[in-house]
């Protein structure tokens, strides 16, 4: 049995059929959006695979898995409950399935906040987790073209629908949320600067 199918074979023990199928979604976006921004097609296949490994596991078990794997939660990650699935996923991937890879690490830890100073493999787990075939909120369409077109405009654009649907429920938005929100619009900024003169 391959690797791909050992995980696939982990994940359906571990989860919902909605979920395995999201799963599987994001490992083919996040491989064709790899292929096409230049990032590593494997690793970003492994990470989408992977990213909602503890999504549908018990809030217990996601904090104590945070806990083994070493992982001391900050007051606002504490307080959001929907960020835990990220972290604790991260840590199982390292801790019980021995994937050492930082990059990979990094990509399932940051997938749900995004943060500043993202790696190419981030964005692309990011992305193909607002992309993915089994996505159908309202704006799916335009984000799909965005995803084409530019791997940061797609990066702005969901951080832009996360920050104003958190906003709007009074919940918390991780710091690191807004730093990725930031960078980008700066960027953004900078090169319509750059082009003006
Ligand atoms: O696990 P998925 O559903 O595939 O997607 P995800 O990992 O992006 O999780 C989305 C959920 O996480 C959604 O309910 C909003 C929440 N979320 C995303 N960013 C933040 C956040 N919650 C808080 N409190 N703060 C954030 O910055
Ligand atoms: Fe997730
Ligand atoms: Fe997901």
């Amino acid at each position: 049995m391959d690797r791909y199918e050992e995980y696939k074979k982990l994940l359906k023990t571990m989860m919902s059929e909605y979920r395995y199928r999201h799963s599987l979604g994001v490992a083919d976006e996040a491989r064709k959006l790899a292929e096409r921004y230049g990032a590593d097609v494997e690793k970003a296949t492994v990470a989408g695979l992977l990213h909602d490994i503890m999504k549908d596991q018990p809030p217990k078990v996601q904090l104590q898995t945070i806990e083994d794997s070493g992982i001391i939660l900050t007051p606002v990650e504490q307080a959001s409950q929907k960020l835990w699935h990220a972290i604790a996923g991260a840590g199982y991937v390292r801790m019980k399935l021995g994937i050492r890879d930082p990059e990979i690490f990094d990509a399932i830890l940051y997938h749900t906040t995004g943060r500043d100073g993202m790696s190419r493999l981030e964005k692309v787990l990011y992305v193909a987790d607002y992309t993915s075939c089994d996505r159908q909120y309202e704006g799916v369409e335009h984000m799909r073209e965005l995803a084409k077109i530019s791997l940061e405009d797609a990066m702005r654009e969901g951080l832009r629908f996360t920050i104003q649907e958190l906003s709007g429920l009074e919940r918390t938005i991780h710091p690191n949320t807004i730093f990725a929100y930031n960078e980008l619009v700066c960027d953004k900024l900078r090169q319509q600067r750059d082009s003006a003169v």
